[in-house]
């Protein structure tokens, strides 16, 4: 098995019966593996509802740190599309020209930055500042402040696998308070402000609503990308002639985009709360108990994907649920999809190969699966070309 590989923990139980079993913090879930299965349980939002105590999707349960509603995460039709149609014009800006120049030039500086050292540990000092410098533009804050994110290191919020940590989320909580007490004192032209002049429906958000959205847009880009980037560059390390590939054929670029993502699926799953007892793949859930859409399986599903384990980098189709699928597919798509284009790109221009010197993978614990979804630490020697 190569160092790069996230292997598919979940082929037999989605091969056998379509569905897996775990238990969270005493709060079963029963996790809808197959492609089809998932997008049916995505659509049916009255049936497995988004809008049940804040925290409860989220596996692990996050019930316990926090009260906030995440917008518009948390949130059911009919009222989901009012909030989502509120922020989706903001989550679009990394299309404009200036944004993705201003984003070639952070990845250009950081790659320069790297190639300057002798070695590297990725995680903290490549993908964790990579990913905060590039989350200014998307707040359209000045760049400086990333450095108060970083300082925060990799674990703010939680880290996977590890014990939920209520102290060091409160961080982060605490942070967005002042900065919303900020917003409101001198309002700029950051997503803060916009938030706290915005309506929907004819009423101004409150302060708990722009919280809200804001808890949603640190903690669901962060590990996520963190993680996309990493495992990007431990798939370069094991794979230069890709590197070679995406420099003498930039058209395919895109097309590599989605695969690294469909095959690293750095978002795992996203729990539902049953409202009525019904089934799923043929096993009956409970009212009031949990299911996941479990995204990596669904991503590996051979009856849609051909050599699902393998990384085809110009997979030409490719309906993947990397970033979810129907009303809740990520906002924050748009964004991550651009770093993950200008860093490939990037690589391909600077960097000739990647040696890996140390590592430490990053595991779920999820009942019977164990799934990589990273690595808590990777150290590499970049050499330039
Ligand atoms: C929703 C994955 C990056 C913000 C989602 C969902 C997935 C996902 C699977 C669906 C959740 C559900 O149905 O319950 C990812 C992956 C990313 C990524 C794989 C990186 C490679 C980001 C970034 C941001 C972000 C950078 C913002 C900074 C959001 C938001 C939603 C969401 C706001 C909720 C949308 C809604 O409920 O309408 N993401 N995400 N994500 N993501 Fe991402
Ligand atoms: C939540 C979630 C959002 C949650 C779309 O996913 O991401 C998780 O990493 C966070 O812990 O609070 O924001």
């Amino acid at each position: 098995m190569k160092k790069s590989a996230l292997p598919d923990p979940f082929e037999e139980a989605r091969v056998n019966k379509g569905y897996g079993e775990m238990d969270d913090q005493n709060d079963p879930v029963t996790m809808v593996l197959g492609l089809k299965d998932l997008r049916k349980c995505a659509h049916n939002w009255k049936t497995f509802q988004s809008g049940a105590t804040p925290g409860r999707i989220v596996i692990p349960s996050e019930v316990n740190i926090r009260d906030t509603r995440q917008i518009p995460f948390e949130v059911d039709p009919p009222e989901h599309k009012d909030f989502r149609a509120l922020v989706e014009p903001w989550f679009k800006r990394p299309l404009e020209a200036d944004y993705k120049a201003t984003l070639t030039q952070q990845i250009n500086d950081i790659v320069d930055e790297v190639l300057a050292k002798d070695s590297v540990e990725v995680v903290e000092e490549f993908s964790l500042r990579l990913q905060s410098r590039a989350l200014t533009l998307l707040l359209n804050i000045p760049y400086e402040e990333s450095e108060t994110w970083i300082s925060w290191g990799t674990h703010v919020f939680r880290s996977e696998g590890e014990a939920l940590d209520g102290d060091k989320a409160n961080i982060l909580y605490d942070y967005i308070d002042e900065r919303i007490t900020q917003a409101i004192e001198s309002p700029g032209a950051d997503l803060y402000s916009m938030l706290l002049a915005a309506t929907v429906n004819g009423k101004k958000l409150t302060r708990e609503e722009v919280k809200g959205v804001m808890i949603l847009t640190f903690a669901g880009g962060r590990d996520t990308v963190i993680n996309a980037v990493t495992n990007s560059i431990a798939y370069f390390a094991e794979h230069p002639e890709s590197l070679d590939r995406l420099q003498n054929e930039p058209d395919i670029t895109g097309r590599a985009v989605e695969e690294l993502i469909r095959y690293f699926s750095p978002l795992t799953q996203m729990g539902r709360v049953v409202t009525e007892d019904t089934q799923v793949c043929e096993h009956a859930v409970k009212e009031d108990t949990r299911i996941s859409l479990c995204w990596a399986s669904a991503n590996r599903d051979a009856k849609v994907f051909e050599n699902p384990n393998d990384i085809v980098l110009d997979r030409k189709i490719n309906p993947h649920v990397a970033f979810g699928f129907s009303h809740h597919n990520c906002l924050g798509a748009t964004h991550a999809r651009q770093i993950m284009n200008i860093l490939l790109t990037t690589l391909a221009k600077k960097i000739k190969s990647i040696d890996i010197v140390d590592y430490k993978e990053n595991i779920e614990e999820l009942g019977e699966f164990k799934r990589k979804v990273g690595y808590d630490n990777l150290t590499v020697k970049f050499k330039g070309r």
